[in-house]
């Protein structure tokens, strides 16, 4: 083969693997190249955003990436001595105008297009004909979300909400810098603590979107995992009952506050086997324990948070009554 056939095979070959490794990435859609489907109205602003801006970098990739390909080939050496000077040239007006005016446009179509987006981003829409937006508290704990209803439920990790509802979240931190991220309800708010923010959504399909979150914020950060469920009216309201079971409340305690560290069966992982620690069954001292946290081996090492700051009686009773319910399994015996 001539040697020029056998470097354009060579290049073709190349580029076509660089677009077979591309178009899988491409083709996965959400968690690929694009974000995930919007499903609600700041989260569809968002996207938009997200499009418009790629719209512009995509061409000027493809613009200034073909001229670099083009010119190192069309001006490359040819056998030319490495030091010989290429012609100078000088002022080029018209040109240099042109790659100074195209920016400053492109610039200014993203900025006009953010700020009109913005404020359907941001402001919390008013929701006069419900009475006003469902208004949810969030507490982010190392590690896991806490979600306070208008009646005063709790649940742990999963939020419930009715679909087509405006909901305004109310971002609290109890402990360290947290972030709120549901990627297809809206952007990342960070939770952060003495300074509460809030953000808001309207989930347009019942479903389960998934969020994590969005700030490094110790060791189990990655298991601080979100949920929010869009569902009717009706199972709302039912979830919502279902919440004043102590048992139910105390599981799910158990299971987002306590068990990444302790296992499901409380045999113990990052922290000790604790089935037979009768701490588990008395009021005080668990109360104390949680809210304080523990740290008998100073300064970090197996560090137990105050996983419980801020929880109310009726929380600690509940998650009481599941750990003698579920999880103590009497005095270790034959030790
Ligand atoms: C981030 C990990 C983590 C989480 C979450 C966590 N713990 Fe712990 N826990 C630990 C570690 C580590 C220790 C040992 C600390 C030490 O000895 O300094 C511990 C110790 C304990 C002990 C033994 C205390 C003693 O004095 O014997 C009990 C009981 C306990 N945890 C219960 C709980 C309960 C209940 C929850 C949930 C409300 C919980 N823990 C959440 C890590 C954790
Ligand atoms: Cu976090």
């Amino acid at each position: 083969m001539p040697p020029l056939v056998r470097r354009k095979l060579f290049v073709l070959v190349l580029a076509l693997g660089a677009a077979l490794a591309a178009a899988a990435v491409a083709y996965a859609g959400n968690g690929g190249f694009a974000p995930v489907t919007p499903h609600s109205p700041n989260a569809h602003r968002i996207n938009d955003a997200y499009l418009w801006v790629a719209v512009f970098t995509g061409v000027v990739l493809v613009v200034v990436e073909s001229a670099l390909l083009l010119f190192v080939f069309r001006y490359r050496g040819r056998g030319r001595p490495r030091d010989a000077e290429g012609p100078q040239v000088h002022g080029a007006t018209r040109l240099e105008l042109i790659w100074t005016a195209i920016p400053v446009v492109m610039l200014a179509a993203i900025a006009a297009f953010v700020f009109y987006e913005l404020p359907g981003i941001q402001d919390i829409p008013s929701a006069k004909a419900e009475g006003g937006p469902l208004q949810v508290r969030i507490d982010a704990h190392q590690f896991y979300w806490q979600f306070k209803y208008p009646n005063g439920a709790v649940s742990i990790n999963e939020l419930h909400v009715p679909v087509n509802r405006v909901v305004q979240v109310n971002i609290h931190s109890e402990d360290v810098d947290h972030s709120w991220w549901i990627p297809a309800l809206q952007g990342k708010f960070d939770a952060i603590p003495g300074s509460p923010s809030k953000t808001w959504f309207k989930a347009d399909k019942a479903g389960t979107y998934r969020g994590q979150c969005g700030e490094f914020c110790g060791v189990y950060h990655a298991t601080m995992r979100a949920s929010v469920v869009a569902q009717s009216r009706s199972e709302y309201e039912s979830y919502l009952s279902s919440l004043s079971d102590p048992l139910e409340l105390g599981g799910q305690e158990w299971r987002g506050a306590c068990a990444q560290c302790h296992a499901l069966d409380g045999s113990g992982g990052y922290g000790p086997d604790i089935k037979n620690n009768s701490l588990l069954i008395q009021s005080q001292g668990l109360r104390t324990l949680i809210t304080q946290g523990l740290n008998q081996a100073p300064p970090l090492a197996n560090y137990m948070p105050p996983v419980a700051r801020g929880w109310t009686d009726a929380q600690v009773t509940a998650l009481l009554a599941y750990l003698k319910a579920r999880v103590y399994k009497g005095p270790a015996s034959g030790g």
